[in-house]
């Protein structure tokens, strides 16, 4: 029997994104529990780490976001059976974590005028090189192509997740345009956006962060 799934995060579209897209695509079930801010310190020493996402499985507790995602990428049949087209996916997601982290380490800045221009910074440096390299491996890859073994795969999701979040306007000082100089990138997007059970699930959204997951978002 499948097993009960429950997935706890925040409210907004951060960690446990690319797990709630997973298991959509591979209509695998589980129920989605946003804890609030009023919520939060009873919640926070339940967990193994102090920390959301956390996934229960029929009642066990699975933390850590990569874990999790890994986890869901095989129920949902998006881990590729293959060693190396494995570690060419968890290869890919190393990289849009980098671009995560990046950005999640200016949150803590407290003067404002600091993080915009730390922001600035990223997206005119290291983020220009990755756009840059991920809009070259989407080239390749051809416009019907995937990025591991020339199926969708959890990379695929994870790239197409982490994209969406950067430019989702949780990031002041990241622009929403990020990504127009780079054809491939808004080309995947879209492409992404428009898989039913990703456009299904966005469908409803009509304000807030979750519209840059919706199609048009990257090139609008
Ligand atoms: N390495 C952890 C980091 C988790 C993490 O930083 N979670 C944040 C939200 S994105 C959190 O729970 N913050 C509240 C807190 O630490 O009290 C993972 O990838 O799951």
């Amino acid at each position: 029997m499948a097993p009960h799934l429950k997935l706890m995060y925040f409210e907004t579209p951060g960690r446990a994104e690319v797990t709630r897209v997973l298991l959509t695509i591979g209509k695998v079930p589980f129920d989605y529990c946003t804890i609030s801010r009023e919520q939060w310190a009873e919640v926070k020493p339940t967990l193994p780490y102090g920390q959301l996402p956390v996934l229960e499985v029929d009642g066990k507790q699975l933390a850590q976001s990569s874990a999790i995602e890994r986890y869901a990428a095989r129920l949902a049949g998006l881990y590729p059976q293959d060693a190396w087209e494995a570690a060419k996916a968890d290869e890919l997601v190393c990289f849009m974590r980098e671009w995560l982290e990046d950005i999640v380490s200016t949150v803590f800045i407290k003067n404002a005028d600091e993080k915009l221009a730390a922001r600035k910074a990223l997206v005119e440096g290291p983020l220009q090189t990755r756009m840059t390299k991920l809009n070259t491996m989407l080239t390749e890859a051809g416009p019907d192509g995937y990025l591991v073994g020339g199926k969708m795969t959890y990379a695929d999701v994870a790239v197409f997740v982490t994209m969406s979040f950067l430019i989702c306007g949780f990031f002041d000082g990241v622009p929403r345009d990020l990504y127009q100089p780079f054809p491939a990138i808004t080309a995947f997007h879209t492409r992404m956006a428009s898989v039913p059970q990703i456009r299904d699930m966005y469908q409803g959204v009509t304000e807030g962060l979750r519209m840059a997951f919706k199609t048009g978002a990257a090139s609008a």
